[in-house]
């Protein structure tokens, strides 16, 4: 029967591990694929194996590594899943959550107490940054938002206090590109952990924790997951990071993945080369039709030679990923005109989707917030974000052609 993939000793390559890594076959009835454990609890074979259970669970230096207690606590599904992605990101152990948010919120809650300080990259995913004004700082946590593709601001807003270092890489929706080594660096010499969200570029490009980061986060809602059909979140690290993750905070929070959340991410996971290769092959062909556009002021894709950190990204990445944003000549109305014309691309939020979804944030996600605030934060009135699917790239190119066509025309 299949065997279970050894953790740290695995030769294999990358696409071998995303479908067989974390899974082996069920010992008791040989079912090939995880079971969905949908199940609460778990039954002691007697006391003195309950107590046990339970001492192992809430002491961080030992951990939950047999056994199950309560689905909360984790679950034989779950844990497949962290097994997996704390494989493919190359870290020691892994655990999942609800959502992306609960994944990153927790990761706060554990790293930092009042008095601290926080160092965060100026354009992050708008609820990250929400989170740590509305709710780290209301707890007595220092902010410090800076460019984090500027080393210089980096290092000036360090503090003694200073305990995380906290960035995108690339950010949503600018696809601005950070030097992870660097920033780990910087962190390491002050002694403050450094976190990564890895959520567009996914282990298949990039992986944060061998370019000297501490904690990776995702959003497995988006590429991970794949399909778009669930919310669901992972952070990876050290096993005693993790296992302090989940006694300290994700036990006590509960925002625990479902067993059938933790399984279509399994799923999504498997094919996660496949995909990824195929929205870089389109978002590379997309990123290109619209440099040479003439309703198109700027393109923002690592992939083109003119980003401004395609050489870091070349060299601590191996691909540039699927979702680029750009900047429309015609402006507020440009872009509202191209929403409404799109047909094959979905008007939505969300990305990482097998199908192209695309959004224009002055008038839709961020249209309630002041034109100042939102300009300053990069999001002209004319930006445009694709997450670009799996599609044939002639016929996205075509529907945005379409699109593009009437925009130009003020249409
Ligand atoms: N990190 C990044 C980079 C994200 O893009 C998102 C969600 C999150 C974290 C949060 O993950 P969630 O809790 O939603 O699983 N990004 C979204 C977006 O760009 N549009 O809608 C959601």
């Amino acid at each position: 029967m299949k065997k279970q993939l050894d953790k740290t000793q695995s030769t294999y390559k990358f696409s071998t591990k995303c479908c067989h890594a974390g899974q082996s076959c069920d010992p008791r009835t040989g079912a090939h694929n995880t079971p969905i454990y949908q199940t609460t609890t778990y039954a002691f074979q007697n006391v003195d194996h309950g107590a046990r259970l339970f001492s192992d669970a809430f002491d961080p230096a030992v951990g939950l590594q047999d056994g199950f207690i309560y689905t909360r606590f984790g679950n034989p599904t779950q844990k497949a899943l962290e097994e997996k992605i704390a494989v493919l990101e190359e870290g020691e152990a892994a655990l999942a959550f609800s959502s992306g948010m609960a994944a990153i919120s927790a990761v706060f809650l554990l790293l930092v107490k009042p008095q601290d300080h926080v160092v965060a990259d100026n354009s992050l995913y708008g609820t990250t940054r929400d989170f740590l004004v509305q709710v780290m700082e209301k707890f007595g946590v220092n902010l410090s938002f800076v460019d984090f593709s500027d080393l210089d601001q980096v290092k000036k807003a360090l503090l003694p206090e200073t305990k995380v270092l906290y960035c995108e890489s690339p950010t949503n929706p600018r696809l601005k590109c950070v030097d992870i080594a660097q920033v780990a660096a910087l962190a390491k010499t002050i002694g403050a952990a450094t976190v990564v969200d890895n959520t567009f570029f996914t282990p298949y490009f990039q992986k944060p924790l061998l370019l000297g980061a501490d904690v990776v986060v995702h959003s497995a809602t988006k590429y991970l997951s794949g399909h778009g059909d669930c919310i669901s979140g992972l952070a990876v690290g050290s096993q005693h990071f993790i296992n302090e993750l989940r006694c300290v905070v994700h036990n006590n929070m509960g925002g625990v993945i479902s067993p059938f959340n933790a399984w279509l991410v399994l799923r999504g996971i498997k094919t996660l080369p496949l995909r990824m290769r195929q929205h870089e092959e389109n978002a590379l062909a997309i990123a290109n039709y619209l440099s040479d556009h003439p309703a198109v002021e700027k393109v923002h894709y690592p992939g083109l030679p003119s980003h401004p950190q395609h050489e870091i990204v070349k060299r601590q990445a191996t691909g540039f990923g699927g979702v680029l944003s750009f900047e429309l000549k015609g402006g507020y109305e440009a872009g509202k005109s191209l929403m409404n014309k799109v047909q094959l691309c979905t008007l939505a939020v969300s990305l990482g989707d097998v199908d192209t979804l695309i959004e224009h944030p002055a008038s839709t996600t961020h249209a309630v917030v002041p034109r100042e605030d939102r300009l300053a934060a990069g999001l002209t009135d004319g930006l445009v974000r694709l997450s670009v699917g799996i599609e044939d790239a002639r016929d996205l190119i075509q529907d945005l052609a379409q699109g593009l066509l009437s925009s130009q025309n003020g249409v």
